[in-house]
C-alpha cells in the first residue's frame, strides 16, 4: 500500500527581520505535525522558506546599504540556521527569489488573466509597507501625532500608480459557498466567523501589481509592473511542488492539507489565496489554521521595545525539548500566549522533570537494580495493570484526533493524563516493597510501567524528539520499532537494557532567578 500524502506549510518569513520566537513557534507547530504524520505512516511534504520581494525588504536592504539580493541571501540564511538549530524536519526550503518560483508566479498570472479575473486600472489609496497591505480610509485611525495607522498599528502612506487589479469583488459568493461547503477550512472557528463576516461585508477588487519600485517578479508581457508581494508570496506553496508542471509533486501533494499561519495573515490565506487559486483553475487548500500571538512578560514583542525573544538564547538556557514542549503546552493552540521565565520553569521542572522524567527514572533504575538490567517478566495482569495498559494503548487515537484539529495542548494533556496515571500506579503498587514479599508481582508491576513508558516515549517523539529518543534507547527499542504501528507490539521480557540516565534535567537557576522579571 502506498503511503497517503500530507502536505503542510509555514508562512514564508520576510527577510527584513531577524528570526524570533514567533517565527520559531509557527514552524515548530508544523514540525510536530510533520513528525507525527510520518510516525503515523504518511508521506509528508513539509515546506518552509523566506519571502524576499517587496517594498519592505527593498527598504531594509537600502537601510543596510546592500543590494536586495545580497541582503535576502544573508537573512534567509539566518532562517535556515534557526530551522536547523530547532531540529525542524522540513523537506524543502523555498526562497521567492529562486527561478522555480518566478516561473510559477508568471503562470498563475497568465491563468488568472486568461480567465478574465485581471484588468488594468490605476490605484490610489493607502498602503502600509510594514504589512505590505492596502487599506480603505474607513479602516484607519489617526494617532496623537496625526499619523494615519492601519488596524495593525502600521503607518500608511498614500499611493497613486497604474496597477493591475484582481476581480476579487466577483468572488464573494463563490468564497462564501466554499466556506459553507468546507466547515473546517478555517480553524479555529472563531477566526472562521471573522473571515466569513468580512467576506459577507463585500469585497473590493485587489491591486496586484506595483510600478513605483522594482524588487519583485515582473508581470508577464508588461515588465513595468511587478507582482504585488502577496500574490508572489502565496504562490510559493505551489511553486515548491513544481507548478506549472502539474504532474509529479503537484499532483501528489496539491491541494495542500494545511497552511499554518499567525492570525495576522489569515485574510491573505483564507480570502485572497483561495480566490486566486480558483481563478487560476486550481483547487483551494484544505485547511488554514491561524494561531495566536506571543507576548513577552505581558508586553507586545517588538524590535523597538527591545524585548524580542531570541529562540537561540531560549534554547541555550532551557534546552530544546523543553522549549518545544513549553511553546505548545502553555497556551491552547489558537489563543494568544505570554512568555515568562516563571511559566517556563514551572512547566520544565513540574511537568517534564517531576512528572515524566521522574516516572521514567524511577522505573528504569528499579529495573536496573532489581531485575538484572533486563526487561522484567510479566505475570497474569491484574485489573490495575490492565487499566494502565489500556489507557496507554488508547493514547494514539486521542493524540491523532487532537492533532488532526491542530489541538497540540489537548494531545499533550492526553499524554500527561497517562503519565499521571502511571505515577499514581507506582505509588499505589509500591514495587520497592514487593521486592522481598513478592518478586514475581514486582516484576509484573515494573513490566507494566516499562511498557507504559514505551507508549509514552513513542507518543512524545514528535514534540520532544531528543529526550524521547533517549528514553526509547534506554528501553532498547530498535529505530524501526518507534512508529505508531509499533505500538501494537510489546517489550520482550529478558531484553537487556542500557544503564538508565535522566533525560529531563531541572532548571537549576530557579531560585536565584525566581524573582527576576
Ligand atoms: O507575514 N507570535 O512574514 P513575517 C506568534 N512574509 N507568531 C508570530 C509572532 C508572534 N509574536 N511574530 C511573528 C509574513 N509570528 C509574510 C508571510 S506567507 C505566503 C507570507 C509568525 O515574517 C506568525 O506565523 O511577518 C506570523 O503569521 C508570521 O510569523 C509572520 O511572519
Amino acid at each position: 500500500m502506498t503511503a497517503k500524502p500530507y502536505y503542510l506549510t509555514t508562512p514564508i518569513y520576510y527577510v527584513n527581520d531577524v528570526p524570533h520566537i514567533g517565527h520559531a513557534y509557527t514552524t515548530l507547530a508544523c514540525d510536530v505535525l510533520a513528525r507525527f504524520k510520518r510516525l503515523d505512516g504518511f508521506d509528508v511534504r513539509f515546506l518552509t522558506g523566506t519571502d524576499e520581494h517587496g517594498q519592505k525588504v527593498e527598504k531594509s536592504a537600502a537601510q543596510a546599504g546592500v543590494d536586495p539580493q545580497a541582503f535576502a541571501d544573508k537573512v534567509s540564511e539566518n532562517f535556515r540556521r534557526l530551522a536547523d538549530f530547532m531540529g525542524f524536519t522540513h523537506d524543502d526550503f523555498i526562497r521567492t527569489t529562486e527561478p522555480r518560483h518566478k516561473a510559477a508566479c508568471q503562470e498563475m498570472w497568465r491563468r488568472m488573466l486568461a480567465a478574465g479575473d485581471i484588468y488594468l486600472g490605476s490605484y490610489s489609496g493607502w498602503y502600509a509597507v510594514r504589512d505590505e497591505a492596502f487599506y480603505g480610509e474607513g479602516e484607519l485611525t489617526k494617532d496623537a501625532d496625526g499619523v494615519r495607522r492601519a488596524p495593525s498599528g502600521a503607518e500608511v502612506e498614500w499611493v497613486e500608480e497604474p496597477s493591475y487589479f484582481f476581480r476579487l469583488s466577483a468572488w464573494q459568493d463563490r468564497l462564501l459557498a466554499f466556506y459553507e461547503a468546507n466547515p473546517v477550512f478555517i480553524l479555529p472557528s472563531t477566526r472562521r466567523n471573522e473571515v466569513v463576516s468580512f467576506v459577507k461585508g463585500g469585497l473590493q477588487d485587489l491591486s496586484i501589481s506595483r510600478t513605483t519600485f522594482n524588487w519583485g517578479v515582473p508581470v508577464p508581457d508588461d515588465p513595468e509592473h511587478i507582482f504585488y508581494v502577496w500574490l508572489d508570496a502565496l504562490t510559493n506553496y505551489v511553486s515548491a511542488l513544481g507548478f506549472p508542471d502539474e504532474d509529479g509533486d503537484f499532483q501528489r501533494f496539491w491541494p495542500c492539507d494545511l497552511h499554518m499561519v499567525g492570525k495576522d495573515i489569515l485574510r491573505f490565506h483564507a480570502v485572497y489565496w483561495p480566490a486566486f487559486l480558483m481563478a487560476a483553475g486550481l483547487e483551494p487548500p484544505k485547511r488554514v489554521f491561524a494561531h495566536g500571538w506571543w507576548t513577552n512578560e505581558g508586553q507586545k514583542i517588538s524590535k523597538s521595545l527591545g524585548n524580542v525573544i531570541d529562540p537561540f538564547d531560549l534554547v541555550d538556557k532551557y534546552g530544546l525539548d523543553q522549549v518545544r514542549y513549553f511553546l505548545l503546552r502553555e497556551v491552547p493552540f489558537g489563543n494568544d500566549g505570554d512568555f515568562s521565565h516563571a511559566a517556563m520553569v514551572t512547566r520544565m521542572n513540574g511537568e517534564l522533570a517531576n512528572d515524566y522524567g521522574n516516572l521514567a527514572q524511577r522505573v528504569l533504575s528499579m529495573i536496573a537494580k532489581n531485575c538484572d538490567g533486563r526487561v522484567p517478566g510479566t505475570d497474569a495482569p491484574t485489573a490495575d495493570d490492565r487499566a494502565l495498559l489500556d489507557q496507554a494503548a488508547g493514547l494514539a487515537d486521542k493524540v491523532r484526533r487532537a492533532l488532526d484539529g491542530q489541538a497540540f495542548h489537548e494531545a499533550l494533556e492526553a499524554i500527561w493524563a497517562v503519565i499521571r496515571a502511571a505515577n499514581a500506579y507506582v505509588d499505589h503498587q509500591a514495587p520497592w516493597k514487593l521486592k522481598q514479599e513478592d518478586p514475581v508481582r514486582m516484576a509484573a508491576v515494573l513490566y507494566t510501567l516499562a511498557e507504559t513508558i514505551r507508549h509514552l516515549a513513542i507518543m512524545t517523539q514528535a514534540f520532544m524528539p531528543g529526550a524521547s529518543a533517549r528514553l526509547l534507547d534506554q528501553l532498547a527499542i530498535a529505530p524501526e520499532a518507534r512508529d505508531l504501528a509499533a505500538l501494537a507490539g510489546a517489550l520482550v521480557p529478558g531484553t537487556s537494557l542500557p544503564k538508565p540516565e535522566g533525560v529531563f534535567p531541572r532548571h537549576q537557576a530557579e531560585d536565584r532567578e525566581g524573582g527576576r522579571k
